[in-house]
């Protein structure tokens, strides 16, 4: 049985991987955090008991910020592949985080790929880094491949540009199986709830279910290649299991403005927009609201929906503009879909459809407790 170890796991892309990898007989150890509250809820479905004798799904408490600690784990795991996905990954945040950014983003693979060197695995454990298209930034070429120059525009990107070159690194210095993929953006209903795709769907679902009343956003011409993270995690695998290791761009070949998800989003709720405005004074308003779709995705009666034509569905607000924007981003995933035989099998249309559902489910839940007045059960009483 193969043994995998996943940093992140908590996260987006860490429970998809975990529950591929299971799917595929591996035993799955992972890194999270030690948190003040659960920070679990993303692999809670996979989890076994500490006491069951054949377990294949294992928890370790780490840090990529603790070196001591990741050479322990390493060594008690003797993974035969390294998955290392744990970053601070907001890239706004990182503006306002840039040591600590560097510290887990850039210094957390170092540390990683010397504990695995340390231990003498580095020819028998494969390393996989999750780079990004933000190392291409100021984009030098449309559309990027594996051979477009960086240009990174964020503490988080500069911080991945030394990971990246890291992994390179100790493949041609110590013949480590170490690899890149470079991933485009990639969403789903379980995407952390400030990035811009997942605060759009989670913002709608709740405006038509009454709890919260449209959304405020940066940047709307900001262009991006959106995938589904189910399509890209098997693409992580695949990149370790080829002969020689190589660095593959992983992308749709697709592109799309935020304006655009925000109208998929809301056409998939029956709500149909218009654009008012320029720059900071654009608003998204409402021209007509389709009952019937609304009724079918909700369950609510459609008539009943709080949105109604003319309401302004979208502001903008500069808080949310960065520093340094990265505009534009479409990836050439030719040589992935030709040396790998990989090909992403989720539309932008469906993943959106995918996300709102979720979405209008988990508000549809929200919605049941404010209606039916939910209060908690007092002793005194
Ligand atoms: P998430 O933000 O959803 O998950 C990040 C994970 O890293 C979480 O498990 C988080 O733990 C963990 N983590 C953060 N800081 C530390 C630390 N100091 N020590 C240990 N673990 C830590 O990211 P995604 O799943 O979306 O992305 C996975 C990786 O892929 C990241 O490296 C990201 O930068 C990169 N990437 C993502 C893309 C995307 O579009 N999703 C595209 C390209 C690259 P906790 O849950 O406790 O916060
Ligand atoms: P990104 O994702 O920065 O591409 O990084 P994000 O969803 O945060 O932003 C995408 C684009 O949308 C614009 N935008 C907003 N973004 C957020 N978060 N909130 C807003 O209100 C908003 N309004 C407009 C942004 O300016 C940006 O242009 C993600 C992360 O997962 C990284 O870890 C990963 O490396 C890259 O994708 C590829």
């Amino acid at each position: 049985m193969k043994r995998a170890l996943i940093t992140g796991i908590t996260g987006q892309d860490g429970a998809y991987l975990a529950e591929f990898l299971l799917a595929k007989g591996y035993e799955v150890h992972g890194i999270k955090r030690r948190a003040s509250l659960f920070n679990t809820d993303r692999i809670d479905h996979l989890y076994q008991d500490p006491h069951e004798k054949r377990r294949r799904f294992i928890l370790h408490y780490g840090d990529m910020t603790d070196a001591s600690n990741l050479i322990r784990i390493v060594q008690e795991v003797q993974p035969d592949e390294v998955y290392n996905l744990a970053a601070q990954s907001h890239v706004k945040v990182s503006f306002e985080l840039p040591e600590y950014t560097a510290n887990v983003d850039a210094l957390g693979p170092l540390r990683l790929l010397e504990a695995i060197r340390i231990l003498g695995l580095e020819k028998s454990t494969r390393f996989y880094q999750a780079s990004t298209s933000e190392l291409f930034g100021l984009v030098q070429e449309v559309p990027q491949t594996e051979r477009t120059p960086f240009y990174p525009r964020s503490p988080y990107a500069c911080a991945k540009l030394y990971a990246y070159w890291i992994a390179v690194n100790y493949r041609e210095a110590y013949g480590m199986y170490a690899c890149n993929g470079i991933l485009f953006n990639h969403e789903s209903p379980v995407r952390g709830e400030t990035f811009v795709t997942r605060k759009i769907t989670r913002a709608l679902a709740r405006t038509v279910l009454g709890l919260t009343n449209g959304l405020h956003l940066g940047n709307l011409n900001a262009l991006r290649d959106w995938g589904h993270a189910r399509d890209y995690v098997e693409m992580q695998w695949l990149m370790l299991q080829q002969d020689k290791p190589e660095d593959f761009v992983i992308a749709t070949g697709h592109q799309y403005s935020v304006r655009d998800f925000v109208a998929t989003a809301a056409g998939e709720l029956g709500l149909a927009l218009e654009w008012h405005g320029e720059g900071v004074d654009e608003k998204g308003v409402v021209t007509s609201v389709d009952a019937k779709a609304l009724e079918r995705l909700t369950g609510a009666a459609g008539a009943s929906c709080p949105v109604k034509p003319g309401d302004v569905l979208v502001q903008v607000d500069p808080r949310y503009f960065r520093p340094t924007e990265v505009e534009t981003l479409l990836g050439d995933p030719t040589r992935a879909h030709e040396r790998l035989g990989w090909k992403p099998r989720t539309t932008f249309a469906d993943m959106v459809a995918e996300m709102v559902r979720e979405d209008v489910n988990l508000a549809r839940r929200d919605a049941v407790c404010k209606v039916a007045g939910f209060r908690a059960f007092s002793y005194n009483e």
